[in-house]
């Protein structure tokens, strides 16, 4: 429970979405703030159990509820990839009532066709963390079982995986691919492989990461597209955005989680090549434009919000002041908005595409800046993202995706996706509660924001 006063301090600055005052910084009591966010994390929670318990996503403006991983049927994907952000929370009946379900319900004997990399991401990585959450046997069993049921995409000649897979026969399907559908595999795969003292799932996911590299282009760059049976690029634009972003991410996240060395050694070669070719400065901000992976020329200056999270990564990386740079441009850009686009061009000074799916990867760079060097800026620009989140995206049963940021008041649409259970409100909340169930030194969250590594169990 907040104090009354600091709930009047909330609500007030829920009334704008403008950039708060640099005053403000200094006289914001973090420790409420993170008390806000929990009991709005709870708010939804029981929604979700009233109105889609089970369900793969709930609809937040009318109650009612849709699937995601398969067309007609659910695995309760927004309960597990919420049960390690309600850990952290210390909302322990709650991730509780989610355990109860995941073991009495959860069964991947399914005759249905998923997509490996967002099942990775999402189930295997969420059933991970509320392992580490909570210890409990069965979800690492289950983590196995799924990942188990995966990997017949990954059995190619080139070592680059199918991108979808049926969960009972093992069939696959599609071979024309993309970095982040390639190589975002190797923390949970890897994570697993510890767990069990079973190497297979490790050596796939590297094996990929490897298979990708090894094909980058003379100048050290990689294209967006390839033929996962050929080995043939099928595309020329190089982007740190979708389908490329967590390729790179997940290069650094071999070396900073398990300490391989070829993951450090493919990281830096890769982000060498795309400083070198692909930073582009306008008006005084820094910006990744797409460029072809051949020649290093620049194709468009579009910006696609995903790639939001890149200065987080680069700082961790080592290349702190050219992170701390593009993350302010992002920061920049979210003052402008509110909200931030899904697209923006800094060539032509134009939302390209108005929608905002409830994104968090801004939220995610100013964390993991934060956990790097503390400065109150990373803060300030959390809570921004929280408080327009509170005033834009907050409808009758829980947080919505919106489908314009540039039309006064923003319109809401009726979805909420899974990552937001897991993403978002676990960074604003490490970000401003500074919880003991959380080592600030020593952590790893993936891309979907599963915690592997660094929860302090009471
Ligand atoms: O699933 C999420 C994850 O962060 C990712 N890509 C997009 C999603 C959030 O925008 O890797």
């Amino acid at each position: 429970m907040i104090a009354s006063t600091r709930r009047s301090f909330l609500a007030a600055a829920t009334l704008s979405a403008a950039p708060l005052p640099a005053l403000a910084a200094d006289r914001t009591d973090w420790h409420a703030l993170g008390e806000d966010v929990k009991s709005e994390m709870a708010w939804a929670w029981d929604h979700y159990r009233t109105k889609a318990w089970g369900r793969d996503e709930i609809k937040p403006i009318s109650g009612t509820f849709s699937s995601f991983v398969l067309p007609d049927r659910h695995l309760g994907l927004s309960l597990i990839e919420a049960m390690d952000t309600l850990w952290v929370m210390g909302l322990d009946d709650r991730f509780n009532d989610a355990l109860h379900w995941v073991m009495s319900e959860l069964s991947f004997d399914i005759d249905g066709e998923v997509q490996v990399f967002e099942i990775a991401i999402r189930i295997v990585g969420g059933l991970l963390s509320a392992h580490h959450a909570g210890g409990e046997p069965k979800l690492l069993a289950l983590a196995r079982d799924l990942t188990d049921r995966l990997m017949p995409a990954f059995a190619t000649k080139t070592g680059l995986p199918y991108r979808y897979v049926n969960l009972r026969s093992g069939k696959v399907r599609d071979p024309q691919t993309n970095p982040a559908e390639i190589g975002t595999y190797l923390p949970e795969f890897g994570t697993l492989s510890k767990l069990t003292g079973d190497r297979r799932y490790y050596d796939a996911a590297k094996r990929a990461q490897v298979a990708l590299f090894e094909r980058r282009s003379k100048i050290g760059l990689l294209a967006d597209t390839i033929d996962a049976e050929t080995g043939q690029w099928l595309s020329r634009r190089a982007t740190v955005g979708p389908p490329s972003d967590s390729y790179y991410e997940y290069l650094w996240d071999g070396w900073q989680l398990f300490g391989d060395r070829d993951c450090k050694r493919m990281y830096d070669v890769c982000t060498a090549a795309i400083l070198r070719h692909q930073q582009d400065r306008r008006d005084g901000r820094l910006w990744f434009a797409d460029v072809d992976f051949k020649t290093g020329a620049i194709l468009n200056r579009n910006q696609i919000e995903l790639a939001s999270f890149y200065g987080g990564l680069l700082a961790q990386g080592g290349a702190h002041a050219t992170g701390v740079a593009c993350t302010m441009a992002w920061s920049w850009l979210q003052d402008r908005y509110g909200v931030l686009p899904e697209g923006f061009d800094y060539g032509t000074d134009q939302v390209t595409h108005a929608s905002n799916k409830l994104r968090p990867e801004l939220a995610d760079g100013a964390f993991n800046l934060w956990l790097l060097d503390h400065d109150p800026r990373w803060r300030a620009i959390g809570r921004t993202h929280y408080l327009a989140m509170k005033r834009w995206n907050r409808a009758a049963y829980g947080y919505a995706d919106l489908a314009d940021v540039t039309s006064d008041p923003k319109r809401q649409s009726d979805h909420c996706p899974g990552y937001w259970w897991s993403e978002q409100m676990k960074y604003y909340y490490l970000l401003f509660a500074d919880t003991p169930r959380f080592d600030y030194r020593r952590n790893y969250l993936s891309t979907e924001g599963n915690v592997l590594l660094g929860f302090r169990r009471p």
